[in-house]
């Protein structure tokens, strides 16, 4: 977050090595990843499309527009990771504008959708790991995180959404995570 640095607040693929595109606008990377996809099954290219979106993040309504067009074309080959901690910027998702039930709005748009712990990296492997080949539908992972854990002060706190730890708040979450 200083002046020129490479690492800014979103990251840019003008300054960092092994970024495609441009995020941190929330409600960019589904649509793009979906253009992605797309782009492989016109071009008969057997490539594979992962997408890791916020919870919060879905409430733009360009994820939706996107979602239509993943299930329209039956993008089996594009598979979309959430991150549902329910926190966002400043309160709960569900207190902000609910996304429950979550599983049947991405069914509704023709996708298959699995729930998964998304601390259990075995899990992730298995759903992730899958062939996707005859599925004929693209895939939602909603992985149910608890955001900041493994650190007692910043689990399921929504202040941390923005907080930078002081020393000593660092030296303790450190410590817990090691
Ligand atoms: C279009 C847009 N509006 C607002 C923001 C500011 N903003 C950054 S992160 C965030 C909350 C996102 O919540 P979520 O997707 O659940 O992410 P998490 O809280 O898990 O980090 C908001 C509103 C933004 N980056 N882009």
């Amino acid at each position: 977050m200083q002046p020129l640095s490479m690492l800014n607040g979103h990251p840019n693929r003008n300054y960092l090595p092994g970024i495609e595109t441009n995020t941190g606008p929330l409600g960019h990377g589904l649509p793009v990843a979906v253009g992605i996809a797309i782009a492989g099954k016109l071009t008969g290219n057997d490539y594979r499309t992962f997408v890791l979106t916020g919870d919060g993040e879905l409430q733009e309504g360009s994820n939706w527009e996107a979602a239509m067009a993943a299930g329209h074309r039956k993008l089996e080959r594009l598979t979309v990771i959430v991150d549902r901690n329910r926190l966002q910027q400043g309160d709960r998702t569900e207190a902000t504008n609910g996304l429950d039930p979550l599983d049947d709005k991405w069914r509704a748009f023709g996708f298959h959708v699995e729930m998964i712990d998304g601390h259990d990296h075995a899990a992730l492997l298995d759903v992730l790991g899958a062939d996707p080949s005859g599925r004929g539908k693209p895939l939602c992972v909603i992985a149910n995180t608890i955001k900041g854990k493994g650190v007692s002060f910043m689990e399921d706190n929504v202040s941390w959404h923005h907080g930078v730890p002081n020393d000593d708040q660092f030296a303790q979450a450190m410590k817990e995570l090691i």
